[in-house]
């Protein structure tokens, strides 16, 4: 049996074909007296896991997100890093993000070096990912804060070959990111031909909306769906389960509808 750490349950939903709806906490948008209570109705409604963090920091109460956060999750907490002051203990994971859309060694290498010591010394799990940023319409702030270019979403080609090097150099994840707030999500093509030319888990996030996008995103191979901005809205948060639902049940439409 493999060891429990976040990434292996993640590698077993992906083997075993259990889609994962995860949501992004950004901390500038959170008020951490309310975090408990939203954590406890997202997973009742079928959230898989968090993830914490965002590219910019406006707020200094990061940690203590993570806190609240964990006072009511059951299910995994990871770091989504916008940089080194995202780097906490309260965490169970943090995505060890290296931005291999864009060719700027800091993204690439550079803020790892530095980063290392730290997650090494609070015991925290990295999991290694491969992360692209993929074009929409508008300059997201990832984009802007990375300095990395994004892959053109009209070359599907140019992000399976991204996400097989990455496979290649061991990374355990592959991640195409649209960007959070973004206009456009990231086509369903170029998820598919990810999909089909690796096999490590996939996640995909930035600009999904609506249930149907995410059951979209699921039957042409996500593993895991990520939505940020969508549930900062608090009206919103009814439609969690129809979400969670669409997420878990997306298999079923595969490739047929692509
Ligand atoms: C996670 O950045 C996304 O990958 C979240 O995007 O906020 O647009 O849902 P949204």
């Amino acid at each position: 049996m493999l060891p429990s750490t976040v990434y292996n349950r993640l590698l077993s939903a992906y083997r075993e074909d259990r889609p994962q709806f995860f949501l992004l906490v950004d901390p500038d948008k959170a008020d951490p007296a309310q975090l408990p209570g939203f954590v406890a109705e997202a997973q009742d409604a079928g959230v898989d896991g968090f993830l914490v963090g965002g590219s910019l920091a406006l707020l200094p109460h990061f940690e203590e997100c993570l806190r609240s956060i964990k006072v009511a999750a059951t299910v995994p907490v990871v770091i989504f890093p916008g940089g080194l002051h995202q780097i906490s203990g309260e965490a169970d994971a943090i995505l060890f993000l290296s931005i291999i859309s864009g060719r700027n060694p800091e993204q690439l290498i550079g803020q790892h070096v530095l980063a290392a010591p730290m997650v090494h010394e609070l015991g925290l799990e990295p999991i290694s990912t491969g992360y692209m940023i993929i074009e929409t319409d508008a300059v997201t702030t990832t984009e802007y804060m990375s300095y990395s270019k994004p892959i053109p979403r009209g070359k599907p080609e140019i992000a399976a070959a991204h996400a097989l090097a990455a496979q290649m150099l061991g990374m355990k994840l592959v991640y195409l990111e649209a960007g959070s707030g973004a206009p456009q999500s990231v086509p369903t093509p170029m998820i598919k031909m990810v999909r089909e030319l690796t096999d490590i888990p996939l996640i995909v996030g930035g600009g999904i909306r609506t249930p149907e996008a995410a059951a979209e995103k699921v039957a042409a191979g996500a593993s895991v769906v990520v939505i940020g901005n969508y549930f900062e809205e608090n009206g919103n948060l009814v439609q969690l389960r129809a979400f969670a639902d669409a997420v878990h049940g997306g298999r079923a439409q595969r490739i047929t509808e692509i």
